[in-house]
C-alpha cells in the first residue's frame, strides 16, 4: 500500500533524527517527496508539535537542495525577486470629503505551487500570487482600506502590525458577527484603519495552526512613511523567509524574498556613494532568530523604522520573527559585496546574496558563492 504523505513525512523525519548522515538519500528523499503528489495537506493534517530548530552538526547538510548553475523559473512562479526587491505597492488613492487621503488595495489569497529552489516545487499559499505578498506602502495619517478576498481552499485572514481597533486585527474569533475574524474560502472582508505609526511593519495570516499559515507564504511587508518622508535613496525591501519543503517543521531553504541564492545569480545593482535604504523584515518560521550581515561596510539601523534617528552603526542585525528594521548605507568602493544571514547554516542553504557596486570587472560572485556554499557531494548536480 502507498504510504500516506504524513507517513512519508514521518519516515523522512525519522531518518533525519537517526542522523542518516547519508546526505544523498536524505536529499533524494526530500526531492521525491516534494515532487510527488499529495503533499498539499501534510502541514494541515499534522498535529502542530513544539517548534524546534531541528538542525545541528552533520545533519544540517542533509537539507541541501541546491543545484549549482541552475535557477528557478521566475516566469512560471509569476514573481521575480529582482523585481520584488524594489516593488512598492501604493494602491489607489482618492481624497475624502474631509480632505483626507483614502488609500485602497485588493488582496486575493490563493493556493499556488511555486518553485522555491531549482527543481523543488512547493504548494504555497499566497497573497496576490506571490511570496512575499505585495509590499504595501502608505503615508502616516492616511485612511487605509484593504479589501481581502479569500480565493484559497483554506480559511485565512490579514493581520496587520500597527495601531488599529480589534475588529480590524484579522484574528479568528474577533468580530465574526461583523464579518471580520476568520475569512472562509469564497468570503471577503475589508480591513480599514489609519496608517500609524510610521515605520516598517508587516502583515500575515493569523489562522491556526499559525506556523503552517505563515510558513506557507502568507505574509508581506507594510511600510508607513513619515509625513515628512525620508531622504531620497535607492530603496529596497528584503523579507527574510524560508520553506519547510517536507513539512517536518524545520526549513530546508532559506532566502530573502523567497528564492535562495537569487541575489548571487543576479547581484543587486547599486551606485557608488548613493544612499541605499533596505526595509528588512523577518518572517522566518520554525527558527528562533534570523540575521542580516553585510560585508566590507556598515549601516545605520532604525529598529522598526519608528524613529528618524538611527540607534546604531553596525554591520550585523539580529531579528526574531516579526521584527524588522530600516538599514541605510552607502558603498564607497566599486565591487561585489556579499550579504547574508550570520547564521552560517542559513547562509549555506540559500540566504546569501551580493550587492554589485559600479561595474566591477574581475568579480565573479557566483564562483565565490559556489566555493562558499560547498555542498557535501562536492558541488555536483543535486543527486536526484
Ligand atoms: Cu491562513
Amino acid at each position: 500500500m502507498e504510504p500516506s504523505s504524513a507517513e512519508r513525512n514521518r519516515r523522512i523525519s525519522r531518518r533525519r533524527l537517526l542522523g542518516a548522515a547519508a546526505t544523498v538519500p536524505a536529499a533524494a528523499g526530500l526531492h521525491s517527496l516534494v515532487s510527488g503528489s499529495g503533499i498539499g495537506g501534510a502541514a494541515q493534517a499534522d498535529t502542530p508539535r513544539p517548534v524546534s530548530n531541528g538542525h545541528g552538526g552533520r545533519e544540517s547538510f542533509a537539507h541541501a537542495t541546491f543545484a549549482p548553475g541552475r535557477t528557478v523559473d521566475h516566469r512560471r512562479n509569476g514573481f521575480d525577486p529582482t523585481e520584488v526587491l524594489r516593488d512598492f505597492d501604493y494602491g489607489k488613492t482618492r481624497r475624502l470629503a474631509s480632505g483626507r487621503v483614502l488609500r485602497e488595495w485588493e488582496i486575493v489569497a490563493h493556493d499556488k505551487e511555486i518553485e522555491v529552489a531549482p527543481g523543488v516545487n512547493y504548494e504555497a499559499w499566497t497573497y496576490n500570487g506571490r511570496v512575499p505578498g505585495p509590499t504595501l506602502r502608505a503615508r502616516e495619517g492616511e485612511r487605509l482600506r484593504i479589501r481581502f478576498v479569500n480565493g484559497s481552499e483554506h480559511p485565512h485572514t490579514m493581520h496587520f502590525h500597527g495601531i488599529h481597533p480589534a475588529l480590524m486585527d484579522g484574528v479568528p474569533g474577533i468580530g465574526e458577527r461583523f464579518g471580520a475574524g476568520q475569512i472562509e474560502p469564497g468570503e471577503a472582508f475589508a480591513y480599514e484603519f489609519e496608517a500609524e505609526p510610521f515605520g516598517l511593519h508587516l502583515y500575515h495570516c493569523h489562522v491556526a495552526p499559525l506556523a503552517s499559515h505563515i510558513s506557507r507564504g502568507l505574509y508581506g511587508a507594510f511600510v508607513v512613511d513619515p509625513k515628512q518622508g525620508r531622504p531620497e535613496a535607492d530603496e529596497m525591501v528584503m523579507v527574510m523567509n524560508g520553506f519547510d519543503t517536507n513539512f517536518d517543521l524545520s526549513n530546508e531553504v532559506y532566502a530573502v524574498n523567497s528564492i535562495g541564492f537569487h541575489y548571487v545569480n543576479e547581484p543587486i545593482r547599486v551606485r557608488r556613494d548613493e544612499l541605499v535604504r533596505i526595509y528588512l523584515v523577518n518572517v522566518l518560521e520554525f527558527d528562533p532568530i534570523n540575521s542580516f550581515h553585510v560585508h566590507a561596510n556598515f549601516f545605520q539601523h532604525y529598529p522598526t523604522g519608528t524613529s528618524l534617528e538611527p540607534s546604531e552603526l553596525t554591520d550585523t542585525v539580529i531579528q526574531g520573527q516579526g521584527q524588522r528594521g530600516i538599514l541605510e548605507l552607502k558603498f564607497p568602493f566599486d565591487g561585489d559585496y556579499m550579504f547574508h544571514a550570520h547564521v552560517s547554516e542559513f547562509a549555506e542553504l540559500g540566504w546569501t546574496g551580493f550587492f554589485r557596486v559600479g561595474e566591477p570587472s574581475s568579480m565573479t560572485p557566483a564562483a565565490a558563492a559556489a566555493a562558499y556554499c560547498k555542498l557535501p557531494w562536492g558541488g555536483k548536480r543535486n543527486p536526484v
